[in-house]
């Protein structure tokens, strides 16, 4: 799998999976396709400029796509809206891309036999009792929540049928929340950084008791490269660090690493038909492929804080419009 072609490459994750390609396969030759919607930036990618091919296009552009996986022998398909609360807002483009986008990219690697990995979140198997020890497995049935996760988990079912029906060579894998550099501030870690860089409160949604799973973002992408060279066809992989905390205890934590009172943050209304709680069970992928996550939580959370605080030039153009949209949604 010489050549790579990765949608969605100028994203936060994505564009950390370019990184870590480049410097770990240097032999791969990578071309990333990105619409470079308000969550893309060319800039991502800018230490790696020369190693790759950048197209600016719309992975619901058959012809488009078609001729670029032509010529490719995997596609890593991170393209996606990603955003719960603007799905909220506004379901349209995430039908648009997580779907329509996805069904587009399927039927190219049908016609011209190419392997595709798909990126997918925890999120399509809806979520866990806050007071239990239960986790989402492989087989666990999908129950999505929000047009997010319903967008994620239809786009997931198309690349199973197309697998099942017409032997495309695909897996999935399903990761939990990711955290790391190149996040955009609109995500719960890197918006309250911001604000407390900025002089302002963090912002909890509700009583901020729900629960989610941090895996840093290289984890997942380690993880990623381990399907794509030993994955089994057909598969699914859940991906997670095992680090659960709640959005409160996360806050917490980031007001203390930054010198502020643990406490010093506002709760705002919360979000509507909020998931309580997500839990992957990584046994497959740690037993089957070898894979384990390396980030100690509070290290991972420090660099992250140190990051954000270094590259306000990356995030201050898209933090005020961002801000505004929570205004307008209460939050
Ligand atoms: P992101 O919003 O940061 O990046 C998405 C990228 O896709 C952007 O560069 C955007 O320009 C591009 N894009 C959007 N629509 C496009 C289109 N029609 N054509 C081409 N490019 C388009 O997202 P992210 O957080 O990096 O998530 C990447 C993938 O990982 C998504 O599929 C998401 O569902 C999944 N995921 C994310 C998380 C998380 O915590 N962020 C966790 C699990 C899974
Ligand atoms: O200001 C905030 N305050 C707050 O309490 C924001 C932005 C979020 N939250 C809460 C909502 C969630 O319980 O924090 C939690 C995390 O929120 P997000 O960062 O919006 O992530 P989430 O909705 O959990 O989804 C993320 O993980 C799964 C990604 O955005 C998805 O793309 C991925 O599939």
């Amino acid at each position: 799998m010489r050549r790579m072609l990765v949608t969605g490459g100028a994203g936060f994750i994505g564009s950390n999976f370019v990184h870590d390609t480049v410097r770990s396969f240097p032999e791969v030759e990578l071309t990333v396709l990105d619409l470079l919607t308000y969550a893309g930036s060319q800039r991502n990618l800018d230490a790696v400029s020369d190693r790759i091919t950048f197209v600016h296009g719309d992975i619901c552009d058959s012809s488009l796509v078609d001729g670029l996986v032509r010529d490719t022998d995997v596609v890593v398909h991170f393209a996606a809206e990603s955003h719960v609360d603007n799905s909220l807002n506004d379901p349209s483009p995430f039908i648009r891309t997580n779907i329509v986008g996805t069904f587009t990219l399927l039927e190219a690697v049908r016609k011209h036999g190419v392997r595709l990995h798909h990126i997918s979140t925890d999120e399509v198997f809806g979520d866990l009792p806050l007071d239990s020890d239960d986790q989402f497995t492989e087989q666990t049935a999908y129950d999505p929540s929000s047009p997010y996760s319903a967008s994620k988990a239809g786009s997931d079912m198309l690349v199973r049928a197309w697998v099942r029906s017409y032997g495309v060579q695909a897996t999935i894998s399903n990761c939990a929340n990711n955290y790391g550099p190149y996040q955009h501030v609109e995500k719960l870690i890197p918006r309250q950084i911001t604000n407390v860089l900025l002089g302002d409160r963090p912002k909890l949604y509700g009583a901020g008791d729900n629960v989610r799973e941090w895996t840093h973002v290289t984890d997942h992408n380690t993880a990623v490269h381990r399907i794509i060279t030993a994955g089994r066809i057909g598969e699914t992989y859940l991906i997670g660090s095992g680090d659960e905390r709640s959005n409160r205890q996360i806050v917490s934590e980031l007001l203390t690493l930054m010198n502020h009172p643990a406490d010093a943050y506002d709760h705002v209304p919360d979000r509507p038909g909020h998931d309580l709680r997500y839990s992957n069970n990584t046994t497959k992928l740690r037993t089957e492929l070898g894979w384990a996550p390396t980030y100690d939580f509070t290290a991972g959370l420090r660099a992250t804080i140190e990051w954000y605080r270094e590259n306000s030039a990356w995030w201050k153009p898209a933090k005020s419009a961002t801000e505004a949209k929570y205004k307008l949604l209460g939050r």
